[in-house]
């Protein structure tokens, strides 16, 4: 996608089951290269500002109805209408912190009876993640953590599905941390594997494309 070795910022994209931690250790995160003095911000996908985002929001909160295909590709333009934001901060040299992304679209909604690869398609060509930190956790253990609430996908046999659909996405991006410990532990190894990544996009890492 671009062969410049200017200094930019990291794409670190959180992923994982319903509490498995993601937004707390984003915060976390987010404090720890705001400290260091880095440009820093934190993104969220659904990102539920946006007019597509309330759809999606009215969706995930049962407040409406649509086939699954329909609610997919929501999904997947929801990060579309962001792209271009993404790519000129992360070229700005800011780094993004984001708490779910691509991984979460195709496992929901494979873990939905989707095709895989159906899934996988409108996602092709967004900017690749330079990390992805899974939260790894049983569903049993996360579902003890506070309880579901009335969103939709809350709900232990589903999640179930979904761990076992997000396994087969990972690829060389991804660094496994065990997130049944605790919040302590999980942040001292998030700092540790970060760190080295924002170095790599500093020196010139170039930006690529996700599964295209
Ligand atoms: N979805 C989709 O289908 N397609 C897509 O493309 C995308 C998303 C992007 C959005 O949910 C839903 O949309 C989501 C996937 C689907 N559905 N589900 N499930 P969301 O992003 O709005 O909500 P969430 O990601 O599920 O957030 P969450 O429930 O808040 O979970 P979390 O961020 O992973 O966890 P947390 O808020 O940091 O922690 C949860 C609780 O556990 C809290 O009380 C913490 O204090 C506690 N906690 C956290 N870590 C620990 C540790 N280590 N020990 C003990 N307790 C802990």
């Amino acid at each position: 996608m671009d062969a410049s070795s200017e200094s930019r910022g990291a794409l670190v994209v959180f992923e994982g089951l319903d509490r498995s931690g993601k937004t707390s250790q984003c915060g976390r995160l987010l404090s720890y290269l705001e400290g260091l003095g880095h440009p820093v911000e934190l993104w969220r996908f659904p990102d539920r500002t946006t007019s597509v985002g309330q759809m999606i929001s009215a969706y995930l909160s049962n407040k409406s109805q649509l086939d699954d295909h329909t609610i997919h590709l929501l999904f997947s333009a929801n990060r579309w209408e962001k792209r271009s934001m993404m790519e000129a901060k992360l070229k700005a040299g800011t780094t993004l912190i984001v708490d779910r992304y691509s991984y979460s679209g195709v496992a929901f909604s494979s873990a939905k009876g989707l095709d895989f690869e159906w899934c996988k398609a409108p996602e092709a060509g967004l900017i690749a993640p330079d990390l992805v930190l899974y939260l790894d956790i049983p569903p049993e253990k996360a579902a003890e953590r506070g309880g579901y609430g009335d969103e939709r996908y809350e709900q232990l046999e589903f999640q179930k599905k979904v761990a076992q659909h997000y396994k087969l996405l990972e690829d060389s991006a991804w660094k496994i941390i065990d997130a049944s410990r605790s919040l302590e532990d999980v942040e001292k190894q998030v700092k540790e594997t970060v760190s080295e990544y924002v170095v790599s996009c500093q020196k010139g890492k170039p930006l690529s494309s996700l599964w295209s």
